[in-house]
């Protein structure tokens, strides 16, 4: 890795120590790739020649370069999944949000700074569903001269990168769904590191293997890179202390099981505590529909973990049992147990709110649009939505340079702050009762709601039970919120306010908002640019599941949102 230091700056650490800032300068080829999986040779477009890509490895502090050249047939993006972006939102990377897309041949240098969080996240192509292939882990430690990790020094540290595998081009599989309007092919495979493991026809060899000493304890930096799928992840004979969500430090929760979305991190503690001998990791879905299910992805993906220098091995290694698909229960249990971990100098969650929004979100039907060749016209077509505006990208200019260059009729400013019209939510009687049925109906547009700088914004996110209860990751790009309470049913201010937790809610870049339910959350609104909130199963976000705030610059030269880089590509 190259590092050079870039300049001599004393600087205020968040954890308030004094160190050097280093420059991390990187250059991803997103190329052909040949690849076998699963009996078919397949040409996918990769990162340098890998998948998963390289994994960026930074210390807080830092700035990072990363020169994208594009030698695929694609239009590419990069998203620094979770980084915060302070003031450098044109390195954020979704399309047509923050940029116009890398076209085939161009390329674009993402630069920008890792201030104040530390742990794993990662980079993603975030133009259809290329990040099927296109991904990697990004590791933050902390940063020289700093106190270390808020827990012992594991012995390792362990990339854990969940995927799903489609035995065609992701591409068209998007297209095709777009086209229809009525879901995406199953996956064929979910894979660990890249491989699906010896559960797979013609996949005894792509399995990922961990070898391990007894006695010693590993961090694994688990994030789940899968498009449209919930995991749980398990380890035979082992359990986990998660001592990191989302980069950011949790106080330690020791579990055997642990449930990630679509988007989400966890950093977890293993110790090789069990009889040296094979064991097996796993992960399978955790399916959140309600039944009628469409089509899904049952297989289960797994690797083994290796003791060094045991004798004793038995060529059978011990399989962890798995919860059932639907074990709701326990996704909730993992997911509501997390709490932060106070540390001295570090902001916590705001007690005062400027802004309170209620936003509803879930599936919907629209009619079937002319260029929707093979879509059910009886049916319509399956749309997703918030607050009941189905979110459409522009076409002409990203959303921030039109912002930035003051272009209006490129978006509206008026994104409601609740829904306009509060019924039973979670009653799944609105989809057959035929008095209900214009609810489904919700209209495309390009709407987002402005934010003043330092605004404390209180969101209630409501799920709908139109088409079908689920729960939805949803990620909002540019900050971290913390998680205040969630629950089923519909929310109710006054049962809810009293769950709310704030004195240690975690923070999170992607919540899973329970099927069937909600998620109170807060952030302070002080980076500056346009931040899109959206599902982060990947067909949902081109269905509309999404919303872009707009934050204004603040009042000191620290507060304005710097101007666009030279190679800013257009449209
Ligand atoms: C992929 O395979 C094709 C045909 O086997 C070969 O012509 C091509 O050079 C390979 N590409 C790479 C990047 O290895
Ligand atoms: C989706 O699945 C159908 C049925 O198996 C198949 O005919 C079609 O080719 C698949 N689409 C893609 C893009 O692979
Ligand atoms: C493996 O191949 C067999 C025979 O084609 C098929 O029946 C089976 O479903 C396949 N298994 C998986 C996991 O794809
Ligand atoms: C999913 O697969 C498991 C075995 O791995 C099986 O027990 C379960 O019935 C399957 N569920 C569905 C809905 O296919
Ligand atoms: C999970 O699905 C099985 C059938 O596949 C069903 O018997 C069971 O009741 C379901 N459990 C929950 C919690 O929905
Ligand atoms: C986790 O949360 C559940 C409620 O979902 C609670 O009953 C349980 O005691 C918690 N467990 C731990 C270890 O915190
Ligand atoms: C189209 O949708 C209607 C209404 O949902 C359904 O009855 C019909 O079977 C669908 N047609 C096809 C070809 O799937
Ligand atoms: C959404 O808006 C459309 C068009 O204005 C309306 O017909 C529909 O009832 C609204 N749906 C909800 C859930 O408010
Ligand atoms: C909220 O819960 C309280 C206490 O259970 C109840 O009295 C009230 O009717 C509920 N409000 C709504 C809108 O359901
Ligand atoms: C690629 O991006 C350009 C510029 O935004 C756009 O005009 C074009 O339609 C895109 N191509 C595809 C295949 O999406
Ligand atoms: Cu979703």
């Amino acid at each position: 890795m190259a590092r050079f230091f870039l300049i001599l700056a004393f600087a205020l650490a968040s954890v308030g120590s004094l160190a050097l800032a280093g420059l991390v300068e990187r250059t991803f080829r997103v190329g052909k790739m040949n690849i076998s999986r699963l009996c078919e040779k397949r040409v996918i477009a990769a990162v340098n020649g890998q998948m998963p890509g390289p994994t960026l490895e930074v210390l807080e502090g830092d700035t990072v370069e990363v020169h994208v050249i594009n030698e695929s047939p694609y239009n590419i993006t990069i998203h620094w999944h979770g980084v915060f972006q302070r003031l450098s939102a044109w390195a954020d990377g979704p399309d047509m949000i923050t940029q116009c897309p890398i076209r085939p041949g161009n390329s674009y240098t993402y630069k920008f700074n890792i201030i104040g969080q530390e742990g794993t996240l990662w980079w993603h192509a975030h133009v259809s569903f290329l990040r099927a292939t296109i991904y990697g882990a990004l590791v933050i430690r902390p940063r020289r001269g700093a106190k270390a990790y808020p827990f012992p020094k594991p012995d390792r540290e362990v990339p854990i990168l969940l995927g799903e595998w489609w035995n065609a081009n992701v591409v068209n599989v998007e297209k095709e769904a777009l086209l229809s309007g009525n879901g995406a092919n199953k996956s064929d495979a979910y894979t660990i590191n890249g491989k699906p493991g010896d559960l797979y026809n013609c996949s005894s060899k792509e399995i990922y293997k961990l070898k391990v000493e007894s006695g010693k304890t590993y961090m694994l930096r688990i994030i789940n890179a899968a498009l449209n799928n919930q995991l749980f992840f398990k380890v035979a004979g082992h359990g986990f202390t998660v001592v990191a969500a989302d980069a950011a430090y949790t106080k330690p929760y020791k579990t055997d099981v642990i449930v990630i979305a679509p988007g989400q991190s966890i950093d977890a503690l293993m110790i090789a505590d069990a009889p040296p001998a094979l064991y097996y990791m796993a992960a399978q879905l955790y399916q959140s529909i309600s039944p009628p299910f469409p089509p899904f992805d049952n297989t289960t993906t797994r690797g083994v973990l290796e003791y060094k220098y045991s004798h004793v091995q038995s060529p059978h290694p011990q399989m962890p049992e798995m919860p059932a698909f639907n074990n709701t229960a326990t996704a909730h249990r993992f997911y509501t147990n997390l709490t932060g971990l106070l540390m001295p100098g570090k902001p916590t969650v705001p007690l005062e709110i400027d802004t309170h929004m209620f936003i509803t979100f879930g599936l919907g039907i629209d009619p079937c649009q002319t260029n929707q060749v093979t879509c059910n016209r009886t049916r319509g077509a399956t749309v997703a939505s918030m607050n009941n505006v189905s979110f459409r990208n522009p076409t002409k200019m990203s959303l921030l340079e039109a912002r930035y260059k003051n272009v209006k009729g490129i978006y509206a400013e008026d994104f409601p702050n609740k829904p306009p019209l509060f019924f039973d939510f979670t009653n799944a009687s609105v989809n057959t009762d035929p008095t209900l049925a214009p609810l489904l109906f919700a209209p495309k547009e390009t709407k987002v709601k402005r934010l003043k700088y330092n605004s404390r914004v209180e969101m209630v996110l409501q799920n709908t039970a139109i088409i079908s209860n689920e729960n939805h990751p949803l990620h909002l790009h540019g900050y971290n919120f913390y998680v205040l309470a969630q629950g089923f049913g519909n929310y109710n201010k006054s049962m809810a306010e009293q769950s709310y937790n704030l004195v240690d809610p975690h923070e999170r870049n992607t919540i899973a908002v329970p099927t069937g339910g909600w998620a109170a959350i807060r952030f302070v609104a002080n980076n500056p640019g346009v931040w899109i909130m959206h599902c982060h199963f990947d067909i949902h976000l081109p269905l509309g599941l999404a919303t872009v705030f707009e934050v204004e610059n603040g009042p000191t030269p620290d507060s304005i949102l710097l101007p666009p880089p030279m190679d800013f590509p257009q449209c």
